[in-house]
C-alpha cells in the first residue's frame, strides 16, 4: 500500500548546501520523489502549514525562519512513506532527540533549524500536500 507524504528542506538547509545530501537520502531509502520545488513560501502557505502551532512562543519566529530564503517541496511516495521520512529526519530536536545517522541528528544543532519538515499523518500529509501542491492534491 503506498502512501504520499509532503516534505520540505528548510531554508537552513538549502544555505547550508544539503539538498543533493537530503535527496540521495531519500532515493537510497527507496522513496520516489513525485513532486519536487525550490521556492520561496509565502507568509499565508506558511502561516497556513504551522497553523498547529499558532499559540507556541517560537510560531513567529517559525514563520520568519520558513520563509527567510528559498525551500525545497516534495512529494514522496513509498509503502509507509510518512513514517520512513519521519525515520530518515529523525526526532524535532537535532541534539536532545535525533539520533546519529538521521539528518537532524547529523547535521542540525537548534530545534528550530532542523533541517527538513515530514508530515506526521495520513491527514496531516493530505492537507499540506492541497497547501503547497494544490494541483497533484486531486490526482
Ligand atoms: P516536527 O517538525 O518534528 O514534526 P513539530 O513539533 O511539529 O516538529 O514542530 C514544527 C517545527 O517547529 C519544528 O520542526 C521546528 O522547526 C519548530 N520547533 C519545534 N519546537 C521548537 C522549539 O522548542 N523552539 C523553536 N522551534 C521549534
Amino acid at each position: 500500500m503506498t502512501e504520499r507524504t509532503l516534505v520540505l528542506i528548510k531554508p537552513d538547509a538549502v544555505a547550508r548546501g544539503y539538498v543533493g545530501e537530503i535527496l540521495s537520502r531519500i532515493e537510497r531509502k527507496g522513496l520516489t520523489i513525485a513532486a519536487l520545488d525550490l521556492r520561496v513560501a509565502s507568509e499565508e502557505v506558511a502561516g497556513s502549514h504551522y497553523a498547529e502551532h499558532a499559540e507556541r512562543p517560537f510560531y513567529p519566529s517559525l514563520l520568519e525562519f520558513i520563509t527567510s530564503g528559498p525551500l525545497v517541496a516534495a512529494v514522496l511516495e513509498g509503502p509507509r512513506a510518512i513514517a520512513a521520512f519521519r525515520q530518515l529526519a529523525g526526532g524535532t530536536d537535532p541534539v536532545d532527540k535525533a539520533l546519529p545517522g538521521t539528518i537532524r541528528g547529523d547535521f542540525g544543532l537548534e530545534a528550530q533549524q532542523n533541517l527538513v519538515h515530514g508530515s506526521d499523518s495520513v491527514e496531516s500529509a493530505e492537507r499540506e500536500i492541497a497547501l503547497w501542491f494544490p494541483a497533484l492534491s486531486s490526482i
